[in-house]
């Protein structure tokens, strides 16, 4: 199962509106380019108003504590209701901006958890660099592919270089993908559709 997560204004109905990941994915599995998975969106803000609401910078740390619930809640209820292979090496998680955030500093926390890992222009969320990866060794034996990916024209492409030079200088295989897009949806629906062409495969 893929789990893809949405941005600081965004909710469990992001991805959905503007890039149809159910659509993106059936096409690419008629093509024979993608395997059949489960795509989960859920809200990732673990509060009791998890909308995004006037201020949606206030929910930070609601992003921060769905940790909990996506570990312990989300992925076992889908496990137990779905026919999906529940092991590391079928569990990916991804997601744009604060949910790119989230899946870095989730994903490479629970390598047990999850096998495959993708940031798209991923937010101020995301932890040190080091803090993601402080055993490289480790992750360079877990991950099946950790993907970082920015647009050039995203003021916050700072965050990424920090994760790809670190993960450069570590030499923990990933994929950078930077292109000349902004903190847009053209850029999370791309990497998307490349994303979920590489996982479960
Ligand atoms: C910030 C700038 C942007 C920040 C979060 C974002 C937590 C998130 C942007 C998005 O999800 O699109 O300083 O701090």
């Amino acid at each position: 199962m893929l789990s893809l997560l949405h941005g600081i204004g965004g909710d469990e109905t992001e991805w959905r509106r503007f890039a149809r990941p159910n659509v993106v994915l059936d096409n690419l599995i008629a093509d024979g380019k993608v395997t059949p998975m489960i795509a989960v969106m859920p809200n990732g803000r673990a509060q009791k108003d998890d909308r995004p609401g006037e201020n949606p910078f206030a929910t930070g740390p609601a992003f921060a504590a769905f940790e909990q619930d996506l570990l312990r809640d989300v992925i076992p209820t889908i496990e137990s209701r779905y026919s999906v292979q529940a092991d590391r090496e079928h569990r990916a998680l991804a997601g744009l901006s604060m949910g790119g955030g989230q899946s870095l500093n989730f994903g490479l926390a629970h390598l047990d958890t999850f096998a495959w890992v993708g940031a798209f222009s991923a937010a101020p969320n995301t932890k040190p660099a080091a803090e993601l990866v402080p055993d490289p060794s480790v992750a360079k034996e877990k991950l099946k592919l950790l993907w970082v990916a920015c647009g050039k024209k995203d003021g916050l492409i700072r965050i990424s270089q920090g994760v790809h030079a670190y993960l450069k200088e570590k030499g923990v295989p990933h994929v950078w993908h930077v292109d000349g897009n902004a903190h847009d949806p053209t850029e999370w629906k791309n990497n998307l559709y490349f994303f979920v062409q590489h996982i479960f495969r």
